[in-house]
This record gives C-alpha cells, structure tokens and sequence, in this order.
C-alpha cells in the first residue's frame, strides 16, 4: 500500500509537472481591443435604424476567441465623441469587478488582464449604470474559450459552427425605468436582428444558418435578454447533446428544450438526418419571444455553402 501511494504521488507531481510544463509551452497572451461606440444600427433586415450603444459598432460585439489558459489582454477605449461612460464585464474572468470592471469615461481607456481558466462559453457586456439599459442598448456579446484538451470522443469536432446572440430590443431606449420594470419591449433580436435568420417569417431575410445533412452542428448560445430567460429548442430535432455554460465536462444527452436563465450560455449540439434535405427552427420557445423575431432557420442541404459556419464564418451578419 505504501509502495502504491508513493507511485501515487510520484504520478501526481509529474502529471502537475508536465501539465505546468504543457500550460506554458502553449498559453499564449491574446491582445483584444474593443472601442465603446454610440452609433446607429440595423435591427431588422429592412433597416430600420436604431441609437445603439455598441462594442464596436454592432450588435453584439466582436466574437472573442481563446483558448483554455490563454492570458486575455484587453483594452476598452471609450471614444471621446461618447456621451456615457462605459465598461467591460467578461463573465470568462476572475477579478476584481471594482477594479477591472470600473467604467471608463468618454476619452480615456482602461486595460486589464485575465487568465481564461474556464474552458466554455460566455457572456460579455457593459457593466456601467444604468446597467440595464447599456445592456439594452447593445452592450454585450460572447466569449469562447476552448477546451485546452481539444476535442474528445465527448466534445467531438464539429463539421459547422455558429453563434446565437439573443437580446430584447426596447425601441424607447431613452427609458431606463421601463427597461428595468420589463416594459415596451416589443422584439427580440438574434445577433442584432429581428428574424435575422428567418426567411419565412420575415420575407426581407437574407440569411439562414446552412449545412449539409448529417453534419454534426455546434451552436454557441447566449441569452443577453436583460430580463426574461430563454428555452432554447430546434424545431423538428433534438439536440444530439448540451453542455451547459460551453464546457465540455458539462454532457447533457438527446435534449428536446434546454433553458437558459438571463446571461448564461451553452453550447448546443445537432446532427440532422444524413439521407434527406430537412430544416430546423432554432427558436425561444418562449412564444412571446419567438414571435417577436427569435426563430433561427437551419437548412440541411448538399448544397450548403462551404464557407458557412467556419473560421470566421460563425456569426452571419
Ligand atoms: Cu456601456
């Protein structure tokens, strides 16, 4: 027994050794920059314009990408043509929300580091008051933070993937009260758009998330609703597995609906029949919200574009 616990911890510290040793040969320190912006948007796809308060000029801001253990550097440079102050809340970071996460006034900058320790899939928004309503504005978007490990017989590579923003659009973005009470929204916005990716219901779409039959499919879900969680169901499949907050440890099998309370986020998982052209509905189940614009159109086809859902491609805009 003694001999066996020796080799235990022998085992121990040379897998520590040779962790510490991999973690170091491949962290690598990513520089993001984001500039706070106040600018008009597009939320429908006949462009109708909005006063958005953005990360970057769109809603949601940037996909921001890492790997398990990378060092994120990040910048916000509010822009002195700004009126508000602003900041930045990444829900992947452990640190001081008073510090790193403090506003930054119009015509200065703030830097921060964070070690993304979590492998998973996360929200990012403005933190300043009044909170909600930054949020509303547009302030938010999604962090991915990949496995360190890669992919695995549980967390398999995907053929496509793609990224769903949800938000509540509240066209009075002037009233903060209201946005706070959960009162005068009257759309919901996937990746900054009413229908975005939804032919059907709005004939003005021009996009719809593309694959080919029996692809195995990844979507990275957000809920960045300011106050209403989301139940997230593809319509006509099942998601072949979930894992909630985006980390590979967390393995749900064959879910028909899975909710997301407001600013979590999961990553969702779905092979479509292998011998047939079909479609899904990536939809809030929720039907006031699916109603209000939050229906998402899969087409299963052979001849989906070869570029959609890929490298840069997994955020249609
Ligand atoms: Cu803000």
């Amino acid at each position: 027994m003694q001999y066996l616990k020796k080799i235990g911890t022998l085992t121990t510290l040379l897998a520590a050794t040779m962790a510490f040793g991999t973690e170091t040969a491949l962290a690598a320190t990513v520089k993001v920059t984001m500039h706070a912006m106040e600018t008009t948007v597009k939320i429908d796809n006949k462009g109708t314009e909005y006063p958005a308060w953005t990360f970057g000029g769109h809603i949601p801001g940037p996909v921001i990408r890492v790997k398990e253990g990378d060092i994120v550097d990040f910048e916000l440079i509010n822009d002195a043509t700004n009126k508000e102050s602003h900041s930045m809340d990444f829900h992947a970071a452990v640190v001081d929300v008073l510090k790193e996460f403090a506003p930054v006034k119009p015509g200065e900058t703030k830097r921060f580091k964070f070690d993304a320790k979590y492998p998973g899939v996360f929200m990012y928004h403005c933190g300043a008051m009044p909170m909600h309503q930054h949020i509303a504005r547009g302030m938010y978007g999604i962090i991915i933070v990949d496995p360190k490990e890669g992919y695995t017989k549980e967390y398999p590579k995907p053929d496509r993937e793609y990224v769903l923003v949800q938000g509540q659009f509240f066209p009075k973005a002037d009233d903060h009260h209201a946005i706070m009470e959960n009162q005068g929204w009257t759309n919901t916005l996937i990746n900054g758009k009413i229908f975005h990716y939804d032919p059907v219901h709005d004939p003005a779409a021009s996009l719809a998330l593309v694959a080919k039959p029996g692809e195995l499919v990844r979507i990275f879900y957000v809920n960045a609703n300011v106050n209403l969680p989301a139940a997230i169901h593809p319509i006509a499949g099942i998601w072949e597995r979930v894992y909630p907050s985006g980390n590979p440890r967390n393995v749900l099998y064959g879910i028909s609906t899975y909710s997301m309370g407001v600013a979590d986020a999961a990553t969702l998982d779905i092979v479509s029949p292998k011998d047939r052209a079909t479609n899904n509905a990536i939809v809030d189940h929720t039907m006031g919200a699916a109603m209000r614009g939050a229906i998402t159109v899969l087409m299963n086809t052979p001849d989906a574009d070869p570029k959609m859902g890929k490298g840069d491609n997994i955020l249609p805009r």
